[in-house]
């Protein structure tokens, strides 16, 4: 049974603007982990109606007082979680004074402590947490902040902006006051307060002005801490030449902490980062983590801009901020890349998420536009849709208009914006405007959800040499738009990038009917109907066609359907100049061999190893003028989720067991050349983080993983030693990976030396939980023990923490969503333990519990008895009687899809 007390849904057409302007704030904090007073001083200035109170929000506030220019006020009322305050003047000073438990706070949201330090988080809505206010975006003002507490305790004192002065207080305690010249929302204040040490920089600005950069951490991690700042520098630079964007403020502080509910915090001048975004050195983090750590310090670092600056209006506007930046920092990571087949991998790593996650999150119970028209918990909605596919949708800009056209529409919006809370149109408003352009078809981009399909059909006139295509587009509706009354679905405004390829393999340059003459190769077309067609002329005539080569560059967030045949593909995973479409080829012929066996598993025929995808996958293996990281991506085999997507009702154990069949068959195979590609891509000497060896580690970690695959004795001893002699963490994670998923031998032994070695190292430790939550399940001789009973037995571990999300993500998340075969097991065994586990998240962490709720989303694309066992399991989650808003949510959408 779900609740019976009906939830209340948020609409965007409800916004109306605030009834009050707050000038300034004053905030003194008297920080205590058991109780914590704040006193608020807000100059306040009716912007409304003479009569509409003043209704400010507050969560877990105990109230002392409120006074109005220094006397008692009375007019006030406490209403669940409001603040009413009737019969204000035009204007005044009002002064409220709370209390709040920090050290109580397990939800991470507001004001907590984690391991004796003192953090906040406000976005989206926790500052109603730490006072009384107008807690949303569009409030815009200066504060000036006072904190004091115990010397001893914590010695460090931050906020956002300048420090304006420090002092002793009586009783053991200090102070220090912080003012930020800036006027920003409630959503991007932050203190901390602890015993943390720094690295600290100064670099002069383009415009000649010294900036003091500042990483912060506890003492133990100062060794961990030169890549963050090395990021930040880059991130700096890169914004000042890509965009004319200069950091505004004389400081910038960047603090780790290990308790955090996602990645890190852009508050102005003073972010707050997960220690997984920024601690790392060669022993302790890999590759992949040194690249996520500069792409989060640049993404927080971004929104200075796209964001603060420039705030939402309302959390409906969300990607306005969230999108454009994530478009800034996939740019900037690309650009860091140093080579065009760099910035190729880099897309193609972009793209593998949107496709994994987003597209099945937008055929899903929890479908939404880029721009959502309504929500009941706001939290809910920092999505892969609102920041990947916001993300594209900007993308779809500066493919539209050019690098210069949507650098233009950027100083636009910044000349027209800069202090202001506004919504996608006016960012959307601002690129029309600045390239003359009309746009008002693209906005559907933010309004629909759903990710459109685009089928491709040919006519070829060899005598002519005209090749015609033609365009369809279709969207059915999906989520919300299902329902009664929802309008239909108008064509998007595509933008179709293609080129087309000669039987030598040239791209062919393109003129297209109506165009005097043939110009560039690579074409993007304006694909605004729901069918349309396009002619090239003056291709070469007689033969055969030219074959396409679709979406280059992946210029929209679609689906192309096109008939190609496997010869097709091959040819394009050799021929093609768009690398990502390259990559694209090999993906479908991988994807194409893989559900054909898992129709053969379902089935039980035998199965059989494809030849000519065996051939395809020597021949990019072997191709030394490959960038290896591009050969890494092209060699990695489609995965279990993306599989379960394209197939009409998904069956986890055949995409295992077939996915399985086809690695192992590949590592035996091609074992010589598996070998050849390890002994070829070693980084002698000291570790380094750059691209290129980078690129050398990714292929050849990949070359071990199928090699242990083989399950042959000799490889598993390779994996053995790579993991003995290693010297840098991506070394030793990826050795002790493969032997732990091949069951090799060393297997055991392996485990317990990771264990050991860094055992007072917690993300190294979250690495360890993670890979055993994600291994397969034993088969062949080891048959017998499933993955959830190693599961259940680490959640006993001294080690495991439910309070510390990283913790719990790292064995519940990563076994939940990581690992489908084992989790989608046929007893049920893994639904039971979801269901125990957001129950038990959720009374400590909504927002973790409702990440996690999230695993069933896709429910009903599941084979029965599967499907049954996924709604027992989640109708005992919303029977629940003690459900915080975030997770009923979750589970009330996927049940009533
Ligand atoms: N803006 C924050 C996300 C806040 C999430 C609140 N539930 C991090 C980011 O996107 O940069
Ligand atoms: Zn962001």
């Amino acid at each position: 049974m779900l609740r019976t007390d009906t939830p209340v849904t948020v609409y965007r057409k409800d916004y109306t603007p605030p009834a009050f302007a707050i000038d300034h704030v004053d905030l003194v904090l008297d920080l205590d982990p058991q109780r914590t007073v704040v006193t608020s001083t807000l100059k306040i200035q009716r912007t409304g109606t003479a009569d509409a109170p003043l209704v400010l929000a507050g969560e877990e506030l105990e109230l002392v007082g409120v006074r109005l220019d220094g006397q008692p006020f009375s007019g006030v009322k406490q209403d669940g979680d409001s603040l009413t305050l009737t019969g204000l003047p035009g204007t005044g000073t009002l002064e409220i004074t709370t209390a709040c438990n920090p050290a109580a706070n397990t939800t991470l949201s507001g004001l907590y402590v984690s391991n004796g330090n003192f953090f906040t988080q406000c976005e989206a809505e926790g500052f109603r947490r730490i006072t009384y206010f107008l807690d949303r975006p569009d409030v815009m003002t200066t504060y000036r902040v006072t904190l004091r507490a115990d010397r001893a305790a914590s010695p460090v004192l931050l906020s956002n902006g300048n420090l304006l002065s420090q002092r002793d207080l009586p009783d053991g305690k200090h102070e220090a006051v912080w003012e930020d010249p800036f006027r920003k929302p409630s959503y991007l204040f932050a203190l901390v307060a602890g015993k943390l040490e720094r690295i600290e920089q100064t670099i002069v600005s383009a415009s000649g002005k010294q900036k003091l950069l500042q990483v912060w951490v506890e003492p133990q991690d100062l060794d961990k801490t030169r890549h963050a700042m090395d990021s930040l520098v880059h991130a700096i630079r890169w914004d000042e030449q890509r965009f004319g964007l200069e950091l505004d403020l004389d400081r910038f502080m960047i603090v780790a902490v290990g308790d955090f509910n996602m990645g890190a915090m852009e508050n102005k001048g003073l972010n707050i980062f997960n220690t997984k975004y920024v601690l790392a050195n060669a022993q302790t983090a890999t590759d992949v983590d040194f690249a996520n750590i500069e792409s989060v310090v640049a993404h927080e670092y971004f929104h200075n801009w796209t964001g603060n600056r420039v705030t939402c209006r309302d959390w409906f506007q969300l990607s306005l901020k969230e999108g454009l930046t994530v478009f800034r920092d996939q740019e900037f990571s690309a650009d860091m890349m140093g080579s065009e087949s760099g910035r190729a991998v880099k897309r193609i790593e972009d793209v593998r998420v949107l496709r994994q996650v987003q597209f099945p999150e937008d055929a899903g119970p929890m479908a939404h536009p880029v721009r959502p028209d309504s929500y009941e918990e706001i939290n809910n909605f920092y999505t892969v849709t609102v920041y990947e596919k916001g993300a594209e949708v900007v993308r779809m800009y500066q493919t539209l208009l050019g690098r210069d056209g949507f650098r233009k529409g950027m100083d636009l919006y910044f000349q027209r914006h800069d202090g202001q809370a506004v919504t996608c149109d006016d960012f959307r408003a601002a690129m029309a405007d600045a390239n003359g352009r009309d746009l008002k078809q693209f906005g559907l981009w933010y309004s629909q959800a759903g990710t459109p399909v685009v089928t491709v059909k040919t006519a070829w006139d060899g005598a002519s040499g005209t090749l015609t295509l033609t365009l369809s587009q279709r969207c059915p509706k999906v989520g919300i738009e299902t329902r009664a009354g929802m309008p239909d679905k108008q064509p998007f405004h595509i933008p179709f990038a293609l080129g087309l390829i000669d039987a030598e393999g040239n791209d062919l340059p393109l003129q297209r009917e109506g165009e005097p003459k043939a110009g560039a190769s690579t074409r993007v077309l304006d694909f605004t109907q729901a069918e349309q067609t396009f002619r090239f002329i003056n291709l070469p005539r007689g033969g055969k066609a030219p074959l396409p080569s679709l979406l280059r560059n992946f210029s929209a967030p679609v689906v192309v359907d096109y008939e190609y045949s496997d010869a097709e593909l091959t040819f394009l995973l050799s021929h093609d100049t768009d690398a990502f479409n390259r990559w694209e080829a090999g993906q479908r012929l991988a994807t194409r061999a893989l559900l054909h066996l898992v129709a053969d598993v379902q089935a039980n025929r035998e199965l059989k190893l494809d030849p000519a995808l065996v051939s395809a996958f020597r021949s990019v293996l072997t191709d030394g003028a490959l960038n290896p990281a591009f050969r890494e991506q092209a060699l990695m085999l489609p995965a279990e989720a993306y599989l379960a997507e394209r197939m009409g009702v998904a069956d986890p154990t055949a995409i295992h067991r077939a996915r399985l069949f086809l690695r192992e068959g590949l590592a035996r195979t091609l074992k010589a050349e598996w070998l050849a590609a390890y002994e070829a891509n070693a980084t002698p000497g000291e570790y380094s983080p750059d691209a290129d060896s980078m690129a050398r580690r990714a292929l050849r970690n990949l070359a071990l993983g199928y090699l242990a695959d083989s399950g042959d004795a000799d490889m598993q001893a390779l994996a053995d030693r790579h993991y003995q002699q290693s010297d840098n963490m991506t070394d030793r994670f990826a050795a002790l990976s493969a032997l732990v998923n091949s069951f090799a031998p060393g297997r055991e032994h392996a485990l317990a030396d990771f264990y050991e070695r860094f055992e007072d190292d917690a993300l190294v430790i979250d690495k360890w939980f993670s890979l055993q939550g994600m291994q397969r399940g034993e088969v062949g001789p080891h048959a017998g023990k499933r993955t959830i009973d190693t599961v259940r037995a680490l959640m006993q571990h001294p080690a495991f923490n439910l309070r510390n999300p990283n913790r719990a993500r790292s064995l519940i998340f990563s076994f939940c969503s990581g690992n489908p075969a084992q989790f989608h097991a046929e007893d049920g065994s893994g639904y039971a333990f979801w269901a125990d586990q957001v129950l038990a998240l959720d009374a400590i962490n909504p927002q973790v519990a409702a990440r996690l709720a999230r695993v069933m989303d896709r429910w009903q694309k599941y084979e029965m008895p599967l499907r049954e066992r996924m709604r027992a399991a989640l109708e005992r989650v919303a029977a629940s009687s003690t459900l915080s808003r975030d997770v009923r949510e979750i589970v009330s959408k996927a049940l009533s899809a």
